[in-house]
């Protein structure tokens, strides 16, 4: 028998039992560790790190090997601390949510500028200048939890603010109307949008039959469909989009009178999107793209603001609109009712740990405070109930309120108690009420409570939808009329991709007789597109009103921002940069809140034309233009002598063209452009003296040099 293959030996009466694992000093770089016998690492407390333990507190002596009949024997059942720590494990994931699964959270406050005591007596509203914790998620919707963040889909826009009167959370999106109009078909619309059930994809995307032929069977889905096909579906970060409650809600005065509201979130960066190649592309360069742009700001104090924008109004504004107010496929345009401003939220502070934080937080639209009512929109109604319920789904506790990121941050009694994981029982006997105990007895009741407001309704008991939500395509109309050229070019763009993805052409027909409604122009050039006719339009259920004035504010690029702050330039570099014209770019940069990313054939750095070495942020084929807003290729010629030959170089500058960026470049650059395929237009500028600097960055505050776009794309 081999020694490897020998039973274990008894250690010799009176003999001390050899120890765990013998262990000895080594190094590995810069590090200093203990290894075992088997050449396994450990790192051993000192007076700096606490001590590993168990759960239970019993320290641990050795985390790297499990219990064992001899170091070749079976692992035994005894060892406590390998039950207990795999037993963990295998219990971490917790179901995703069944929609919005892919989020990131941070937290910030809310501002108030002024007090709205006339309008509503919620207790955020009452003070100009005071402060509300908040936390807010942001997230993909159709996506699963590991999906890639630039998805064509709407953004998720969750604000739970902690009043001094309780949570309320205001659970919106980024875009200001939704699928459906009634809650009974949310079940129906997202089995539609998520991955097909017999093959279990397409992930993250509607570009597919099931999606599409739900959209087509439901006229009611039209408007929504324009605006994703529009690019508030591929935004640029987190940070430049808008945000909407969506539902109209009511706002409760002292007195108990009521004024509906329009819930808005107005980016103080302004509105961005990205290309839908570069959204395609930025996918696989970084699928974490979003995550790490609001990451990234936070913690370099670039705290992303937005203005709470409140849409007033009133039963008589209600009973004229074209429209019925209870109908959440339909806006309110912001030139009819205009946007009143009231308050910042910043967000100022990043998780201190993604699952407590992020994943734990329950949002629930039923999450209401004193002063803030809900409508009969019938979406509203019956996200009250569905959000509770998903919780205890996904938290698997009712206790799930306990979580500090959930729970109130301010005084909360009740006497409900016990089931898993309680932490929060009240003391004393008092369990109950009424109850005798007096002082000793809990909470009581107070008429500053929370009130509905006392609408009357009347009516029959049925199962039925209100008479203007049959309007279906006027607004579709309106959103598409109130676009720039490029922006209706994009849509229809992304009509053309989605469909040419639906396998069945009936399908597709379906669609386009539905765009017949919205714009006869738009219906033929995503026909035409398709290499398809254009049908007969749909029959629409009510006379579409085709004479809704443009609205501005729903355009992007009518809405974007006054400068170039808050974005990022990729400067490719190389040996031989020219160190002023990188000073002087990095200056400008700095001046105008502009961030700069350097990009090299090496991440350990290159060497300037004043000998100086400096480090990249990026190897060049992990550091693809689309992760940049602006390019500056500021090579030499010896750089370019390299790169012309990398085909990720000749990508950095052919996709920074084809998704209209500005780009700065020196001379010494002009062989890898030719490589590229490029010629200079007007969205380049050529940096010859550090003072062109400065004007590359204004140049760039117009973000996109849309002006190319016709010439990059031939069908
Ligand atoms: Fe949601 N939605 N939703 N939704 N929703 C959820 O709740 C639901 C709707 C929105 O970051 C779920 O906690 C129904 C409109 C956001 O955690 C679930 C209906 C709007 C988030 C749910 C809607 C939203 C959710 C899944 C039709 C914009 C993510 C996990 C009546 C105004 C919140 C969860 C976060 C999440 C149900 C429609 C926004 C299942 C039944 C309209 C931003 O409860």
């Amino acid at each position: 028998m081999s020694p490897k293959n020998s039973p274990p030996k008894k250690p010799a009466a009176g003999k001390a039992p050899p120890k765990n694992s013998e262990s000895t000093s080594a190094t590995i770089a810069d590090a200093g560790i203990q290894r075992g016998e088997g050449g396994e690492t450990h790192q051993v407390a000192t007076g700096k790190t606490p001590v590993l333990t168990t759960r239970q507190g019993t320290p641990v002596s050795d985390d790297q090997n499990s219990l064992k009949l001899g170091s070749r024997g079976p692992t035994l059942m005894e060892d406590f601390h390998f039950r207990e720590k795999i037993f963990h494990f295998d219990h971490e994931r917790i179901p995703e949510r069944v929609v919005h699964a892919r989020g990131f959270g941070a937290h910030g406050f809310f501002e108030a500028y002024e007090s709205l005591a006339d309008i509503t007596r919620a207790d955020i509203f009452q003070r100009a200048g005071e402060k509300t914790p908040v936390f807010v998620r942001f997230s993909t919707v159709a996506g699963n939890k590991g999906s890639a963040d630039l998805a064509r889909d709407v953004r998720g826009f969750a604000v739970k603010f902690y009043t001094k009167e309780g949570n309320w959370d205001l659970i919106g999106n980024n875009i200001p109307v939704f699928f459906i109009q009634d809650a009974i078909k949310f079940p129906d619309l997202i089995h539609a949008a998520k991955q097909e059930p017999d093959r279990g994809f397409p992930q993250a995307q509607t570009a597919h039959d099931n999606f599409w032929d739900f959209i087509s069977l439901m006229p009611e889905s039209i408007h929504m469909a324009l605006w994703i096909m529009s690019d508030r579906t591929i935004p640029r970060s987190f940070r430049f989009m808008e945000g909407f409650g969506v539902h109209s809600f009511r706002l409760i005065n002292a007195d108990g009178k009521s004024t509906y509201v329009k819930f808005h979130w107005k980016p103080k960066l302004g509105l961005q999107s990205v290309a839908w190649n570069e959204a395609v592309k930025l996918n696989g360069a970084d699928p974490d793209f979003h995550r790490r742009d609001l990451w990234d700001a936070i913690q370099t104090g670039n705290y992303p603001e937005w203005e709470l924008g409140l849409q007033l109004f009133d039963d008589a504004f209600a009973d004229e609109f074209d429209f019925d107010i209870l109908d959440a496929t339909k806006i309110i345009p912001e030139e009819l009712v205009p946007i009143r401003r009231v308050g910042r939220l910043v967000l100022d502070r990043t998780v201190d740990n993604f699952f407590n934080e992020t994943e734990q937080v329950a949002f629930q639209t039923g999450n209401i405070v004193p002063g803030i009512d809900f409508t009969n929109d019938p979406l509203l109604q019956g996200r009250n109930f569905s959000y509770l319920d998903t919780q205890l789904k996904r938290l698997g506790s009712p206790n799930f309120n306990d979580l500090p990121i959930n729970a109130p941050k301010c005084p909360f009694h009740t006497f409900q108690q016990d089931g898993h994981m309680t932490l929060n029982n009240p003391k004393g006997r008092a369990n109950y009420e009424p109850n005798s105990w007096g002082a000793e007895g809990g909470p009581r009741e107070t008429p500053k409570g929370f009130e509905t407001f006392p609408e009357e309704v009347t009516g029959e008991k049925r199962r039925a939808r209100a008479e203007l939500f049959a309007d279906h395509y006027s607004q579709a109309r309106q959103f598409y009329i109130s676009q720039t050229e490029i922006e209706q070019t994009h849509i229809k763009d992304a009509f053309v991709v989605e469909l040419s993805k639906v396998e069945r052409p009936d399908i597709r027909t379906r669609v386009l007789s539905h765009l017949v409604n919205v714009d006869e122009g738009l219906a033929a050039m995503v026909a035409d597109g398709l290499g398809m006719d254009v049908p007969e339009a749909a029959e629409p259920a009510r006379e579409i009103i085709t004479d809704l004035d443009p609205s501005p504010a729903l355009s992007i690029l009518m809405n974007g921002p006054k400068d170039f702050s808050g974005r990022k330039i990729g400067v490719l570099v190389s040996d031989g940069t020219d160190a002023k014209l990188l000073a002087a770019l990095q200056a400008a940069a700095a001046k105008h809140d502009v961030l700069i990313e350097l990009v090299a054939p090496k991440v350990g750095g290159f060497e300037t034309s004043d000998g100086e070495l400096i480090p990249a942020k990026q190897k060049i084929n992990g550091g693809p233009s689309v992760l940049y807003d602006a390019v500056a290729i500021l090579i030499s010629e010896q750089g370019a002598a390299l790169l012309q030959g990398e085909a990720t170089a000749r990508d950095f500058v052919a996709d920074a063209f084809a998704h209209a960026k500005f780009i700065a470049y020196v001379d010494a650059a002009q062989p890898l452009l030719d490589k590229a395929g490029v010629e200079p237009d007007g969205g380049f500028l050529a940096l010859s003296k550090p003072a062109d600097a400065e004007r590359f960055i204004k140049l760039c505050g117009k973000l996109r040099f849309w002006e190319r776009e016709a010439s990059v794309h031939a069908v």
